[in-house]
């Protein structure tokens, strides 16, 4: 495999081709470059170098030729369809929409699993990590980010039981950033305390060797709070713990993410709480990174709801600082991560950041009033968290007597927080002192290793006695392929390969031909015999397995609009589908300057005993984009014109076309009216002179042609589709006079 093709499909079986040899690009974390930009004419102040390759918002692509300029953020995608190989074209997919650190979500509950598992089992909610599934992602980033013409991150998590495998796994697969943070183990996953910061010295020890970005987990208690803004105090505790301790194990600040989410989210007045917290983190983490995640809390399944929170976070995220700005799929609450939501969030996050571009030069957050007290308010709580925290013997202490997650805002305390046992939780008991002989012949392990007594050169570099470990000796490290022979990619791969790389083509949201499908339906009646109502219309449109997966009142009588899925069984051979050529269509600036250069008159009518005018008016209007728009002059000479009458007018004006339309039509009148016109203009002696296009919509441009005019348009016709034909045309016309 050399590089990728913008027209051709990824070939996984390309990627897992060899991959027991392969070995990561680089290693380490890329920050995007900020620098002011000029594209399209216009001015950046915080934008970063643009791609090679890459698709805009539809708006950039409809009327800026692809103007995509990418902010100075990182942006972040979460990918979790639980087929790592989809998942792959996915990132390919989020990559050209500007996606620069993807990160892979781990099945449910993998902190559980105590060691690294192999081969590529299927997950729910995000795959379980192995090397085998990492190794193949990275590769194909490797070569994604070439095609796009950007670094791209790589992420994933290490926490859990086996955290520190998972961190030497990443270091050696070339891993770019991870999830690191002792407190999620403990709150969350109920591993045990001591064994989870050991862990973590060690897991944080090898991810400052591999260079990897960090993030903490701080978010997660905003997610699990009974009211999400009375946790901000908590947070920046959560956060200081986790930063600090990863600063004296060695990783560089630059490599500390903190993990924030603005915590409150409308119809609660949301910046008053959340741009306070923004500033007052930033003022006491100034010197680290800022991963802005979006409200995850408050979200419902309103698609539109969820991308309203979505940018004002951005809003915040641009007034104070994001680093990052991760995305997730906006629909997280009603649990459909598929490929387009991925995109979706992606553009949002680009549309909005590339929107906000220089506020900061506009716009100043204000030093007195309401914001600066609400800052420093904020500061005093979490200081005297701190002091409370090592009054109480410090960390574990304060989990065991329930300070965490408690649902008041400190200092108030309503006796509801996670309690968690210093001796209990999974793994109790497992932290052993080391030895005094204890030696571990390997490179970035924290803590004690006695290896002055086998070699006091060593010392600094404990692997050179055993002549490098896997980190500087990649051929060591043991591959294993698939163990489970059912549920392996090979297998997943075989069952869809009738729609890979063949004709056939089938709805996709996850996995390739998964077959499921969305449909939107508004149902005059109220939302309970909606949603019955709407499962019962998607047997009859042969969807299997449908699940309504949103409702929303439009009144509580008068309507609701459903989404349900299903699957739709059935595929299309793409090679019997008979696709007409795309109408030619020239660009504006071309138009703009042929007609500047040569300008064109045209006499317009509605031909025949046909009052109808809607259709060429559209045509002609500039307010619809119709032919004025370039400067083409237009005679416009109404409606019920008889044919003689815009010849002779077309003659008496010296126009160079004539454009003609009928809507109503029988006997095949509109025909005969052009075999008219042509004849007329004929016997004027100004054919070859005059072009002439006629319209209407029941026009088809084959038999529009035969009746001896240049042009016929049919339904669907726009003013770019006339005015190209025009200028081609009349380009014809001069090649040949010249000729
Ligand atoms: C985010 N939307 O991007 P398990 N460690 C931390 C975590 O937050 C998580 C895990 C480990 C979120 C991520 C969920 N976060 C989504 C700090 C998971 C994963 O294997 O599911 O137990 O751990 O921040």
């Amino acid at each position: 495999m050399e590089k990728l093709n913008p027209n051709e499909k990824l070939d996984i079986r390309n990627i897992l081709n060899d991959l027991e040899n392969y070995r990561p690009k680089r290693k380490g974390w890329t920050w995007r470059e900020n620098k002011e930009i000029e594209m399209g004419g216009h001015k950046y102040s915080d934008c970063s170098t643009p791609l090679k390759n890459s698709v805009g918002i539809p708006s950039a692509v409809q009327y800026f030729e692809n103007l995509d300029p990418q902010p100075k953020e990182t942006i972040t995608t979460e990918i979790a369809s639980g087929r790592f190989e989809d998942d792959i074209r996915r990132m390919r997919m989020a990559a050209w929409h500007g996606a620069d650190h993807i990160m892979v979500i781990r099945t449910a509950g993998q902190s559980h699993y105590d060691g690294l598992i192999e081969g590529s089992p299927q997950g729910i909610g995000g795959i379980p990590v192995t090397r085998k599934q990492v190794r193949a992602q990275r590769k194909a980033l490797d070569f994604i980010e070439e095609e796009i013409g950007r670094p791209i991150n790589y992420h994933s998590y290490v926490s859990g039981v086996a955290g520190p495998d998972i961190a030497v796994m990443f270091a050696e697969e070339g891993v770019n950033g991870a999830h690191q943070d002792p407190q999620y183990n403990v709150l969350y996953r109920n591993i045990n305390m001591v064994r989870s910061f050991v862990d973590a010295a060690e897991s944080k020890k090898v991810m400052v060797w591999a260079d990897i970005a960090q993030i903490d987990g701080a978010h997660n208690a905003n997610a699990t709070a009974r009211d999400a803004w009375k946790v901000m105090p908590e947070l920046m505790v959560q956060h200081a713990i986790n930063s600090i301790f990863s600063y004296k194990v060695g990783m560089k600040k630059e490599n500390i993410c903190l993990s924030t989410v603005p915590p409150s989210a409308a119809p609660v007045p949301c910046v008053k709480y959340d741009l306070p917290y923004a500033v007052a983190l930033r003022d006491l983490f100034d010197e680290y990174k800022m991963r802005a995640q979006q409200n995850t809390k408050y979200i419902t399944s309103s698609s539109r709801e969820a991308t309203v929170t979505h940018v004002m976070n951005m809003m915040i995220s641009k007034l104070t600082r994001a680093d990052i700005q991760s995305t997730i799929t906006p629909d997280e609450g009603r649990n459909v991560p598929w490929h387009m939501y991925n995109i979706e969030a992606c553009d949002t996050a680009k549309q909005t950041l590339v929107g906000l571009d220089g506020l900061l030069e506009m716009v100043e957050l204000k030093k007195d009033g309401y914001l600066p007290e609400k800052v420093r308010e904020l500061k005093e709580r979490a200081v005297l968290y701190m002091e409370e925290m090592l009054e109480a013997g410090g960390y574990f202490e304060a989990v065991e007597k329930g300070f965490f997650v408690d649902s008041g805002m400190y200092p108030e305390r309503n006796g509801d927080g996670i309690v968690r046992k210093i001796n209990g939780g999974i793994g109790a008991g497992t932290v052993f002192e080391r030895d005094e002989d204890y030696m571990a012949p390997v490179t970035a392990h924290y803590g004690y290793n006695n290896i002055a007594q086998y070699d006091e050169n060593a010392v600094d570099n404990p692997s050179s006695l055993i002549g490098g470990c896997t980190f500087e000796k990649p051929e060591k490290i043991v591959y294993i392929d698939e163990l489970d022979e059912n549920d392996n990619v090979f297998n997943r791969l075989d069952e869809s390969e009738k729609y890979r790389n063949s004709n056939l083509i089938k709805p996709e949201v996850e996995w390739l031909a998964d077959g499921t499908v969305q449909v939107e339906l508004f149902l005059p009646t109220s939302k309970r015999v909606a949603e019955f109502a709407a499962i019962e219309f998607a047997k009859k449109m042969n969807l299997k397995d449908s699940e309504v997966i949103h409702l929303e009142i439009m009144h509580p009588s008068e309507g609701t609009r459903v989404q349900i899925k299903g699957k739709l069984d059935a595929d299309i051979d793409i090679s019997k589908l008979e696709i007409p050529p795309e109408p030619e269509i020239m660009s504006d600036e071309e138009l703009w300057e042929e007609i500047e250069k040569r300008p064109m008159k045209v006499v317009a009518a509605t031909v025949g005993e046909d009052e109808h005018s809607v259709g060429l008016r559209e045509v002609i209007d500039i307010k619809h984009g119709g032919i004025e728009k370039w400067g083409i002059e237009v005679e416009y000479l109404g409606t019920s014109c008889p044919v003689e009458k815009l010849v002779d007018a077309a003659i008496e004006l010296n126009a160079d076309a004539i454009l003609a339309s009928t809507i109503i039509s029988h006997d095949d009148i509109h025909y005969k009216n052009m075999k008219r016109l042509h004849e007329y203009a004929v016997e004027k002696g100004v054919r070859d002179k005059i072009m002439i296009a006629c319209g209407g919509t029941q026009v088809t441009p084959e038999i529009a042609v035969k009746q001896g005019v240049d042009a016929g348009f049919g339904r669907g016709s726009k003013g770019i589709h006339v005015a190209t034909f025009l200028v081609n045309k009349r380009r014809e016309m001069l090649a040949k006079e010249n000729s």
